[in-house]
């Protein structure tokens, strides 16, 4: 725990402003946020984020990905930053809380560190990661990524949408590069305050979920290639039907997560039918599919047990061809944070629990080049990537009080 930190707090209605003043950015009439990565709507949080930090006295920079580090300086300069850090970008149906509490946790940190005068050892950095939902670029936490040297930066700037746009172009339209090369940059230690985007901690009225890693993940595109034929006038007998092909596949996502034990999740999120016309049999589907469990020989079981269902569905004459996108193993975060967690919860007598993250998160990258750890807080129903996500003003104060002590606690080490 801090030695001779006091006990100030962050300022709870001050965060809780936040909050409701970037979900303007994008928001939508079901009381959401649509804020797809390096869109308009991404731009103007990214001013907000800016502003509001350079108000705090930080100074903000970006890399040349865009991502966005506020940064004060500590009393050693000599030292490499702490980070703290979640993504701004949202789902096309996303909820004020995900990403956004753990960005703007941090901006309370440096709030209560310029209102009581704290000084730390180390530079405090909040980061903005770009892209980290996947949702307009895939694969998900693409510039952590990059950051952490998963994958290079030619990789992600040449990813295209659905509409065929470049991450490099849509990077230039909102003019969110900056002058330092993504990954240039040191770390000593990662933060990340988030929903816990699932019902373990408000079924277990826990106040703090004490992150213990990030389960392993894997994302497919799927293409099932058939015939466009006439729907009145070609015999059942006679249809490549790609639809009824990739229908059995999809089915197959579910039944294979159900059969891999309680832990195992799967999931068809987006699919796309072509030529997607009434009355002609369609002759092109294109899915997306990925499986997760905390595990990672489960998940490449799974991914067996899909490729064998593609067989028999190849054996009906269709043709079927399954991308592996996306694999990200499982992750275990650094026991003395994760300590750093759990003490301050303690301390600061919130009720707690350890969990593994079922999301994937930009910590699960940074995990990889610096000691890194994650604070879940409940969020009602577990609901997520839902417009009606939403969490109380008393569990993201305590997040980020317990984030706040945790880093100081880190700051002495
Ligand atoms: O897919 C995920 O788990 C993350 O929210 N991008
Ligand atoms: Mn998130
Ligand atoms: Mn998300
Ligand atoms: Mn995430």
């Amino acid at each position: 725990m801090a030695e001779g930190f006091g006990n100030f707090t962050i300022d709870g209605d001050a965060l809780w402003r936040d909050i409701m003043a970037q979900a303007h950015y994008g928001a939508t009439r079901k009381g959401g946020i649509r804020r797809l990565t390096l869109t308009q709507e991404d731009a103007q949080v990214r001013a907000w984020f800016e502003k509001t930090c350079s108000d705090l006295g930080a100074t903000v920079s970006a890399d040349s990905l865009g991502i966005q580090f506020a940064r004060v300086p500590g009393t050693d300069e000599s030292l490499p930053p702490i980070i703290i850090g979640s993504h701004l970008d949202t789902q096309p149906t996303g909820g004020k809380f995900d990403g956004i509490i753990g960005v703007l946790g941090g901006i309370a940190v440096l709030r209560a560190l310029r209102e009581t005068g704290h000084r730390t050892r180390h530079p405090i950095e909040i980061a903005n990661w770009t892209n980290e939902e996947g949702s307009r670029f895939a694969p998900a936490m693409l510039c952590s990524g990059v950051f952490a040297g998963v994958f290079d930066e030619d990789y992600a700037l040449s990813r295209t949408d659905r509409d065929g746009v470049r991450f490099g172009d849509a990077l230039t339209q909102i003019g969110a590069a900056g002058p330092e090369r993504c990954g240039d940059h040191p770390v000593v230690a990662y933060f990340e305050l988030h929903i816990e985007q699932g019902p373990i901690l408000e079924a277990e009225e826990k106040t703090i979920g004490i992150v213990t890693g990030v389960q392993g993940m894997r994302w497919y595109e799927v293409t099932v290639t058939g015939a466009d034929a006439h729907a009145g006038t070609t015999p059942m007998s006679m249809r490549r039907d790609a639809l009824q092909g990739a229908i059995a596949l999809m089915a197959a996502v579910q039944s294979i997560a159900l059969d891999h034990g309680p832990d195992a999740v799967g999931t068809v999120g987006l699919v796309e039918c072509r030529p997607n016309s009434r009355n002609v049999v369609p002759g092109e589907v294109f899915f997306t599919a990925e499986f997760r469990h905390p595990d990672d020989s489960v998940v490449v079981a799974m991914e067996m047990a899909f490729r064998a269902k593609a067989e028999t569905i190849i054996a009906t004459g269709l043709d079927v061809a399954i991308a592996q996108v996306w694999d990200s193993p499982a992750v275990k975060f650094a026991p003395d944070l994760i300590a750093a967690v759990r003490d301050a919860a303690q301390d600061l007598s919130y009720p707690a629990r350890e969990i593994v993250s079922g999301a994937g998160h930009d910590a699960a990258y940074l995990a990889r080049i610096a000691p890194t750890t994650m604070i879940f807080v409940p969020c009602a129903g577990g609901l997520s990537h839902n417009e009606e996500e939403s969490a109380t003003p008393g569990d993201v104060a305590a997040g980020a009080n317990v984030l706040l002590r945790a880093v100081l606690t880190a700051d002495q080490a």
